[in-house]
């Protein structure tokens, strides 16, 4: 399908729900690059059925509603369970999550230790670790989410995690095969069209797009679909189990090979053999020197009992399945 049959497929405005979720029509696309890293290859066409998405990602209000309705406690908020990690010391047993911290010299990127500090007491709430809040950031993504905290969030909402193609496919906003979701230029005019890293990771971001850290969402044009913050900002979970290769994926996301899936995905070097699922869409850190993955194509695997500082969420919407 071209990019102009893809754009006569927009949806007309009126086809937004009560609550702003936008209609995504069901189509083949293409998915994936064989531009960029080795885990987006290769580029090959996938169909997907029509889905409601939100055109934003959660953000600490909407969490906070959830929280002060149900008295939720996210994953980081919680002492890990002992049965899950085999042979872990005691004192790694106690609630946290994962923050990136600059480091103050020039480190090697080899080893992303040298910038993510697991910090007991950073939550949802304390996204920079004890002493932070969100008092100013009520409109920015909800960060310090694991894959348990997102789906409890979605089944409270009504709603459900994107599979990763019905993720990449609203990214795309329409247009087949780009790299961007706004077209084949990073910055079209000088224009900053998402909130990314400029300057050299992990060091120094000088903010050129407007923000270091994370941006109230919405600051950036909406994509093709009216869709805004899908790429940089947070990364978003997806529900896809994570493989190295896309071509070694099943069809579905779920069903009777469930478990071995949830299996496969975890990395061999983790003694705990944590599942891991895919996320999509970049960060607030991903920058030219170091993970070029502001892009629809690109991927990462997500231990899911992991929450970091540039993790959230997005929910959709699919429409019931005909009797
Ligand atoms: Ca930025
Ligand atoms: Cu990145």
């Amino acid at each position: 399908m071209s990019v102009n049959d893809q754009v006569a497929h927009l949806p007309p405005r009126a086809m937004r729900l009560a609550d702003g979720m936008v209609w995504i029509p069901g189509v083949t696309f293409t998915m994936g690059s064989d531009h960029h890293y080795p885990e987006e290859a290769p580029a090959r066409p996938v169909t997907v059925s029509g889905f409601w998405i939100d055109p934003r990602p959660v953000t600490n209000r909407q969490f906070g509603q959830f929280v002060h309705k149900t008295r939720y406690v996210t994953m980081a908020e919680r002492a890990p369970d002992p049965s899950g990690y085999p042979g872990a010391r005691p004192e790694m047993l106690v609630p946290f999550s994962v923050v990136f911290v600059a480091p103050r010299r020039r480190v090697s990127l080899a080893d992303p230790h040298n910038w993510w500090t697991p910090v007991t007491g950073a939550d949802w709430r304390h996204p920079q670790g004890p002493g932070s809040s969100i008092r100013s950031k009520p409109d920015h993504p909800v960060v310090h989410i694991a894959w348990a905290d997102a789906l409890a969030y979605a089944n409270w909402a009504g709603k459900a995690i994107p599979s990763e193609a019905e993720w990449e496919l609203a990214a795309r906003g329409g247009l087949n095969g780009a790299e961007y979701a706004w077209g084949n230029e990073l910055t079209p005019g000088g224009r900053w069209m998402a909130n990314t890293w400029q300057g050299e990771f992990p060091i120094y971001d000088t903010g050129e797009d407007g923000y270091q850290g994370t941006s109230p969402v919405g600051s950036y044009p909406a994509n093709g679909y009216g869709l805004y913050d899908m790429i940089g900002n947070v990364w978003e979970w997806t529900s896809d189990w994570y493989t190295s290769h896309p071509a070694e994926a099943n069809g579905c996301c779920s069903g009777p090979n469930d478990d071995v899936d949830a299996a496969r995905s975890a990395d061999r070097r983790d003694p705990a053999r944590i599942p891991r699922k895919v996320m999509k869409g970049g960060s607030h850190l991903c920058a030219p020197n170091y993970c070029r993955r502001y892009r629809p194509a690109a991927r990462m695997a997500q231990p899911t009992d992991t929450s970091t500082s540039h993790l959230g969420i997005r929910l959709i919407l699919r429409p019931a399945e005909p009797a």
